[in-house]
């Protein structure tokens, strides 16, 4: 494949309800799509960076500057185009995970749709639908996050996942364990908030027979997820701290981590993200796939790569409904508790034209 350009469109998604995390409050996505454009066709790129480097390093318009300067111009002068080679090309310069990943999942998109086959059947999914947890935001009063909670069991949710932050962590999760009993898999997200010495008020957790904690402590810090494992009870899993294979095998070594949540923005792409997926199967820890409020073309995606053996745990793939109430593509809707790997060419979804333009706040031309 012949590149000819990148188109880089920014869209701001309304959400249906503001997400709040312990780095901050959402009420809008706003987020960078890629439309690479080649002499075999186009493909769909999301890139899942936040507008302020506040869950990450990476924000979006420094990967819009990055994929302008270096990331696009890379490509386009190493000659004929193979997304099995891109994470190579882009491997000189640091970092910039998400921008890349943006990209190579564009090219892997345009090969796919060229070739007629699925991202699923690319990365290796061995089912054809997979069961869907949520991730639920820091509220303002406790009968509020019941109130949700209890929404998303009714719609099915087969897993549900708290946000919590020093103030907000014991009192929530035993609150959702007496409503809705210690059947329901729960698991808690502090995305860094904590540090070693919050170990005690940690193992407050204990009792409620958590399925793990995500993050509690920053991002570097791996040896402190090391030692927190052996003060608590409650798995350890890793989200920001795992940046590529590489690290995922580390933190392993290390104890770091009992389960791995993949998100493949976070680890350069989806190639690499299947890597990991390969790591942690070799030494036995559990992934899954974790979510950016993506749309439905990073959605697809990720439903397709949390169909992989490996994923044993329910992921952050939720309805389309969740976030939007209308979203890019046609919606990612729930069947009892699941949802269904896209079986078409490359994503196996579109954006709508109409949908696109609505949500489109700018577009930019990166020519190869
Ligand atoms: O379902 O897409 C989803 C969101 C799941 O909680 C979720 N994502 O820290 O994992 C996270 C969080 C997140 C959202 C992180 C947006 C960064 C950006």
């Amino acid at each position: 494949m012949k590149l000819e350009g990148v188109e880089l469109r920014r869209i701001a998604m309304p959400l249906v309800a503001p997400f709040r995390t312990s780095f901050g409050t959402q009420t809008v996505r706003e987020l960078m799509l890629l439309r690479v454009v080649t002499d075999e066709g186009e493909g769909w790129g999301e890139c899942v960076a936040m507008p302020d480097p506040l869950y990450s390093s990476e924000y979006t318009e420094a990967c819009a500057d990055v994929l302008t300067r270096f990331l696009v111009p890379a490509l386009a002068a190493a000659g004929p185009m193979k997304a099995a080679s891109v994470a190579e090309v882009l491997e000189p310069f640091k970092g910039h995970r998400m921008a890349k990943a943006a990209l190579e999942m564009s090219v892997l998109d345009a090969e796919l749709r060229a070739a007629g086959r699925s991202f699923g059947s690319e990365l290796g999914a061995t089912r054809d639908r997979v069961p869907c947890g949520v991730s639920v935001g820091i509220m303002e009063s406790i009968p509020a996050l019941l109130d949700a909670v209890g929404g998303y069991l009714d719609e099915g949710y087969v897993r549900i996942k708290l946000k919590i932050e020093p103030g907000w962590d014991v009192e929530p999760v035993r609150a959702v364990r007496e409503r809705f009993g210690d059947e329901v898999l729960l698991q808690v997200d502090a995305n860094t908030a904590y540090t070693l010495a919050d170990a005690p008020q940690l193992a407050l957790l204990d009792p409620f027979d958590l399925l793990l904690i995500e993050q509690p402590l920053e991002e570097e810090d791996v040896l402190g997820h090391a030692d927190l494992a052996k003060l608590i009870a409650t798995p350890v899993c890793l989200d920001e701290s795992i940046v590529s294979a590489r690290s995922a095998a580390a933190a392993i070594r290390l104890g770091a981590c009992a389960i791995v949540n993949i998100k493949p923005g976070r680890v350069g792409g989806y190639l690499e993200a299947v890597r990991i997926h390969d790591v942690c199967v070799g030494a036995g820890v559990p992934v899954w796939c974790g979510g950016m409020l993506e749309t439905g073309l990073g959605r697809a995606a990720n439903v397709a790569l949390a169909a992989l053996p490996g994923f044993t745990l329910p992921g952050d793939t939720s309805a389309s409904g969740r976030y939007y109430r209308s979203d890019i593509t046609e919606p990612f809707v729930l069947d009892d508790g699941h949802l269904t790997v896209p079986a078409g060419p490359g994503l196996g979804v579109s954006p709508d034209p109409d949908a696109l333009a609505a949500v489109t706040t700018g577009t930019t031309w990166v020519p190869a």
